[in-house]
C-alpha cells in the first residue's frame, strides 16, 4: 500500500532506505490489523495477557526499567534561532540536531517493521482538527496510537485531501538512555524521537504534536493548544456548561474529566460528561466565546490511586480493551496497583514476585491505554466538530500550603499572571526528583512549543479577542495539614468547588475580593454529606506574610524570561504586591 501524497510516500521511502526497515506496514487501523499486531506482541513477550474472564482483551506491557516516563531533559525544540525555543525548553539548532539525529536513525531498522500510521487529531470532519504521520517501529506504539487518536484509513483520506501532515519518526533503538532524544522542528513541522517506548516521548501525537508543534502553529494561527482537560457539568435545570481545566502532570486532570458527583448532588439532578482528559485545543468564535475541542481520542491514564472509590467511571473501562503499561499482577493474572483497594500483588510491575523491600508493586507512573467512548460519563459532544463553548478556565496544581481550594481572577490578565505564576510540587509522570515544587505555568513546562514570554502574550491577545471570554479560577485540592494530610477530601468532591464556580459563572454567588483574588464566602461551598467537615477556614486562608514571598518569587520567574514578557504582567503583579502591602 502507499498514499495518493507523493509527499508522503517519498518521505515513507527515504525513512525505509535509511533506517534499513526491513518491511513497511501502513496502518489501516481496523480491528484486524489490531489483532494480528497484539497476537505478534504477545509472541514476541512485548505483551502479556490479562485474565480473560475478568478482563477480556486487556493486555499489560512492562517497558524497559529504565523507560518509565517523560525525560524532559532529553527533550529539544530545535528553532533556527534560540531565543524562539526561549528559557523554558532545551534549544539544538536544526542542522546540528538533524545530524544527530540522522546518525541515530542510519540502519536503526533492520530486521524491523516500519510502521505507517496516520492519525487525525480531533474529530476527522472538524475544521480545528490537525493531522499526522508517525513512522515507528514499535507495534506497541501502533497499538496505542489507535487507541489514543483516529488512525487509519479515514485519518489518511483527511491528510490526502489537506495535503499536509506532521511528519514524526519514532524509534525505539536499543534503549539507550545515552541515545535518546526528543527533538521537535516547529518550523518544519517535524518531530523525531529515538530510545524511548514511553507515553509522551513515543505516541508523538499526544504531547510532541498535540501540544509542542500544535502550540506554535496555533500561536500564528490565533487559538491556543493546552494541556487540559475538557468537562460538561450539567445542572438540575439540564443546561450543560463546559470548564476547561489546566493541571501539571500527575495532578487530577483525568479525574476531574471524569468525575461522579456526591450523593446529595446526583440526586439533585447534577451530572458531568468527560469531553477530553489531558489535551484541549481552544479557539476564538465567532460569538465572542472560547469554544474547545479534545484532540485525542483516548485515555493515557495515571493507574495508581485509581480506586473504585476515588474514580469508579475509570475502574468501569479498565475490565476490557485496555491495555496497561508498568502495573503489578494478583495472583489471577488481574492489574493491580497501589490505591486499587481490592486484592494484592503477586508480581510487581518488573515482573518479579512482589517483595515490599523493592518499593511499590506497580510503578508510581504506570498507566492505562483505553479509548475515551469506553468511558460511561462520554459526552456525545466529544465528536462535535464545533467543539464546546468554555465557560471557566481552571489552573490547578499541587501545592501543600498556600494556595487556596480556589480563587477567582478579577479578569482575564489577572488569570493569565495566574496561569503564568503556576507552582506545583513534581510527580513520577517524568524523571528526576518527585515532591518539588517548581513553577509549571499553565501546566505547560514540558509541553510549550515556544518561548513562555511570547506565549503570555498570546494568552493576552486571544482573551483580547473574546467578548464573553471564560472566567478563571485557581484551584488546589492537595492543600494538607500540620500532619501532612490533604484537608479537602478530592476526587468527586471537588464537584462543590465546581458548583460555586458555575455558580460565579452565571453571577449567582458571592465573592469576597482579597488581593490575590475572589474568594468563597464562609459557608460559601456546599458541604451537605460529608462525613467530615473539612477545615474551611484553613482551606480558604490567604497567608499575608506566605504571600508576600510568592509574589516576590513570581515577579523573578517573569524576570527569568527576560524583556519580552508583556508589561501588563509584570503591572497587575504590582498592583497586588500593593495591595497585599
Ligand atoms: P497526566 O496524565 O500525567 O497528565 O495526569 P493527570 O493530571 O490526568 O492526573 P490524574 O487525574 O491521573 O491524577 C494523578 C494522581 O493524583 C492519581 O494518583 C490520583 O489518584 C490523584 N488525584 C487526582 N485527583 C485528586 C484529588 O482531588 N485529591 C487527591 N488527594 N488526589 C487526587
Ligand atoms: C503527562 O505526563 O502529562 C501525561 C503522560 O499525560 S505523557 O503522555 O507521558 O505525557
Ligand atoms: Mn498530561
Amino acid at each position: 500500500m502507499s498514499s495518493k501524497l507523493q509527499a508522503l510516500n517519498d518521505w515513507v521511502d527515504q525513512v525505509a532506505n535509511h533506517t534499513r526497515a526491513s518491511r513497511v506496514h501502513w496502518c489501516d487501523g481496523s480491528g484486524d490489523e489490531n489483532r494480528k499486531l497484539i497476537e505478534a506482541m504477545l509472541e514476541s513477550g512485548d505483551l502479556e495477557q490479562l485474565n480473560p474472564e475478568t478482563h477480556p482483551d486487556c493486555y499489560l506491557h512492562r517497558s524497559d526499567p529504565a523507560d518509565v516516563a517523560r525525560v524532559e531533559h532529553l527533550t529539544y525544540v530545535c528553532t533556527e534561532r534560540e531565543d524562539d525555543a526561549g528559557p523554558n525548553n532545551n534549544w539544538m539548532a536544526p542542522a546540528e540536531a538533524h545530524a544527530l539525529m540522522n546518525g541515530l536513525f542510519a540502519g536503526c531498522m533492520e530486521d524491523r517493521t516500519l510502521y505507517v500510521v496516520p492519525y487525525c487529531m480531533g474529530p476527522i470532519e472538524s475544521p480545528f482538527s490537525r493531522c499526522g504521520v508517525e513512522i515507528t517501529d514499535s507495534p506497541y506504539v501502533v497499538a496505542n496510537m489507535r487507541l489514543m487518536t483516529r488512525m487509519g484509513s479515514d485519518a489518511l483520506a483527511r491528510i490526502e485531501r489537506d495535503g499536509r501532515f506532521v511528519k514524526g519518526l519514532h524509534s525505539t533503538g536499543d534503549l539507550d538512555p545515552d541515545r535518546r532524544y526528543i527533538v521537535h522542528f516547529p518550523e518544519e513541522l517535524s518531530i523525531q524521537s529515538f530510545g524511548s517506548g514511553y507515553g509522551g516521548n513515543a505516541l508523538l501525537g499526544k504531547k510532541c504534536h498535540a501540544l509542542r508543534i500544535a502550540s506554535y502553529q496555533a500561536r500564528t494561527e490565533g487559538w491556543l493548544a493546552e494541556h487540559m482537560l475538557i468537562v460538561g457539568i450539567q445542572n438540575p435545570a439540564g443546561e450543560i456548561r463546559y470548564v476547561a481545566g489546566a493541571f501539571p502532570s500527575a495532578c487530577g486532570k483525568t479525574n476531574l474529566a471524569m468525575l461522579i458527583p456526591p450523593e446529595a448532588y446526583r440526586e439533585g439532578g447534577w451530572k458531568v460528561w468527560t469531553v477530553g482528559d489531558d489535551i484541549c485545543w481552544l479557539h476564538p468564535g465567532e460569538d465572542g466565546r472560547l469554544w474547545a475541542i479534545n484532540p485525542e481520542a483516548g485515555f493515557f491514564g495515571v493507574a495508581p490511586g485509581t480506586s473504585a472509590k476515588t474514580n469508579p467511571n475509570a475502574l468501569a473501562m479498565l475490565d476490557r480493551e485496555t491495555i496497561f503499561t508498568n502495573v503489578a499482577v494478583t495472583e489471577d493474572n488481574r492489574p493491580w496497583w497501589e490505591g486499587l483497594g481490592e486484592g494484592k500483588p503477586a508480581k510487581d510491575w518488573r515482573g518479579r514476585a512482589f517483595d515490599p523491600k523493592h518499593g511499590p508493586a506497580a510503578h508510581p507512573n504506570s498507566r492505562f491505554t483505553v479509548s475515551i467512548k469506553r468511558c460511561p460519563s462520554y459526552s456525545d459532544q466529544a465528536d462535535n466538530p464545533d467543539g464546546v463553548p468554555i465557560d471557566a478556565i481552571v489552573f490547578g496544581g499541587r501545592r501543600a500550603s498556600l494556595a487556596p481550594l480556589v480563587l477567582e481572577a478579577h479578569d482575564w490578565t489577572h488569570g493569565v499572571l495566574v496561569g503564568a505564576g503556576m507552582a506545583s510540587e513534581t510527580t513520577a509522570a517524568a524523571t528526576g526528583q518527585v515532591g518539588i515544587v517548581r513553577r509549571d505555568p499553565m501546566a505547560m513546562k514540558p509541553f510549550c512549543g515556544y518561548h513562555f514570554a511570547d506565549y503570555w502574550a498570546h494568552w493576552l491577545d486571544v482573551g483580547g479577542k473574546l467578548t464573553r471570554p471564560p472566567k478563571i479560577f485557581q484551584v488546589n485540592w492537595f492543600r494538607r495539614d500540620a500532619g501532612g494530610k490533604f484537608i479537602w477530601p478530592g476526587f468527586g468532591d471537588n464537584m462543590r468547588v465546581l458548583e460555586w464556580i458555575m455558580a460565579r459563572c452565571r453571577d449567582e454567588a458571592d465573592a469576597t475580593d482579597t488581593a490575590v483574588g475572589k474568594l468563597p464566602d464562609a459557608g460559601a461551598i456546599n458541604l451537605e454529606g460529608l462525613e467530615e467537615r473539612p477545615d474551611m477556614e484553613e482551606l480558604l486562608r490567604i497567608d499575608p506574610a506566605e504571600w508576600r514571598a510568592e509574589i516576590e518569587a513570581i515577579g523573578k520567574h517573569l524576570e527569568s524570561f527576560g524583556s519580552r514578557v508583556p508589561s501588563q504582567l509584570h503591572e497587575t503583579l504590582g498592583r497586588i504586591r500593593e495591595a497585599i502591602g
